[in-house]
């Protein structure tokens, strides 16, 4: 398997519950490596921008009113398989569904307030790392 990047979100629930050390404990323990991390505040337009493949669901003004509400960490994660990897340690979406031991079994409050985001492919990797991260803040 080749070394990759991905794209992870330490969402609004979970920065402001004080749990980002906690999270990134089960991230680095499985393995995966945060090169890049920042906190900030989202703008409208960047939540917006970032689940505008969600534009037309009915939770969109939700979802965009949750990721604005509140700072969120954004981080790059380097590993093996990076992609699928964290989207395994992530867990489902909805956390009622997530395994046992998964960031989202372990943490999430709701389906909407599910603690993080990870991305699903090497493209959206690529974009989504590319719309918080310029190169030089990313240090293999
Ligand atoms: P994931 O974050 O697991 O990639 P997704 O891409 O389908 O899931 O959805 C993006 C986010 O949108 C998800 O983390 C939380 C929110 N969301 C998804 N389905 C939802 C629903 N049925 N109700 C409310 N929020 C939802
Ligand atoms: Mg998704």
């Amino acid at each position: 398997m080749a070394l990759e990047r991905t794209f992870s979100i330490l969402k609004p629930d979970a920065t402001e519950r004080n749990l980002t050390g906690a999270i990134n404990d089960v991230i680095e323990k499985a393995g995966l490596r945060i090169v890049a991390q920042k906190r900030v505040r989202m703008t409208r337009e960047q939540a917006e921008t970032f689940y505008g493949v969600h534009r037309e669901r009915p939770f969109f003004a939700e979802l965009v009113a949750f990721m604005t509400a509140a700072p969120v960490v954004v981080q790059v994660l380097e590993g093996e398989g990076a992609i699928a990897r964290y989207r395994e340690v992530m867990g489902a979406t909805n956390p009622a569904n997530a395994a046992e031991g998964t960031i989202r079994k372990l943490f999430a409050r709701s389906v909407q307030e599910n603690s993080v985001h990870g991305s699903d492919a090497p493209e959206t990797a690529q974009v989504e790392i590319a719309q918080f991260f310029a190169g030089n803040e990313i240090v293999g």
